[in-house]
């Protein structure tokens, strides 16, 4: 760490009141070139801190960058987490307000909820699909607190890896019998298809960004508990939404799940 308590913690006060406030800031590695990977996560806790002591829950994680199309996206090479609270929560078909967000964008997601904690080191594919109860479509809506969604990576951790809304819908499948990797992902913004792919978009497998989660947490001494609903990050590049919008998400063999923008 190269970051006092203090600086993360007004760091954390700076990107947070970005978040709720709704407006935008510059990267924080322009003025803290030093910081380092410890230091970002330390500041993404820190927020995550201050929104449990103003009562809201964890309601799951998140992978993100875990797919080429993103990481060429958004220029970065290695996948980021961050957690989900409560207030992120929208409703299948439920609306999403733009007035309290920056430039938000919407992600087609594989969504796993675990019926078994998973540690790492060493959790693989196999022990992720052993630990899953079902999968589920999700519509992440990501606003990057940094002007133009411009970052480099230890600044979006510390962003919380652009965290805003998320809307989960269609079926809760059990993945015995899905290969994951063939789903097809068809997503639509005013009844245009606006992106398209497969589940191995996402690291080769969806659930190899779940144990990718499980090894990270693992090397600071924390497991994914049972019950935990993880996004594993979206499939394709992320698209603009504004107000007017509605976007739908189709998964193969998984159902459908929509956002409306106002
Ligand atoms: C970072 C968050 C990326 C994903 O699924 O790749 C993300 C960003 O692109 O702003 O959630
Ligand atoms: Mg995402």
């Amino acid at each position: 760490m190269k970051l006092d308590q203090q600086t993360i913690a007004q760091l954390a006060e700076h990107l947070e009141n970005a978040e709720l406030q709704a407006h935008d800031v510059l990267k924080i590695t322009d003025d803290h070139p030093e910081m380092d990977w410890g230091d970002a996560y330390a500041i993404q806790n820190e927020i995550l801190r201050r929104k449990l002591a103003r009562g809201n829950k964890v309601v799951g994680l998140k992978c993100g960058l875990t797919s080429r199309a993103k990481m060429q996206q958004m220029g970065v090479e290695t996948p980021c987490f961050g957690f989900l609270v409560d207030n992120f929560t929208v409703d299948d078909g439920g609306t999403v307000k733009t007035a309290e967000l920056i430039h938000p964008k919407v992600e087609p997601e594989i969504v796993f909820v675990l019926k078994k904690a998973l540690s790492g080191p060493g959790c693989h594919v196999g022990n992720v699909l052993a630990a899953t109860d079902f999968v589920m479509p999700g519509i992440e809506v990501i606003d990057s607190r940094y002007r133009d969604f411009k970052f480099d990576l230890k600044s979006v951790i510390a962003d919380n890896c652009s965290s805003s809304r998320y809307a989960l819908g269609g079926m809760a499948v059990p993945v015995a019998d899905l290969d994951l990797r063939t789903l097809g992902v068809v997503m639509e913004k005013n009844g245009q298809v606006v992106s398209i792919g497969a589940g191995a978009a996402v690291l080769g497998h969806p659930a190899a960004a779940v144990a990718m989660l499980a090894n990270h947490l693992g090397a600071r001494g924390e497991e994914i508990p049972a019950g935990t609903m993880i996004l594993s990050g979206g499939v394709t590049e992320a698209v603009s939404v504004a107000a007017g919008d509605h976007v739908n998400l189709r998964i193969q063999s998984l159902g459908s799940v929509s956002l409306r923008f106002a």
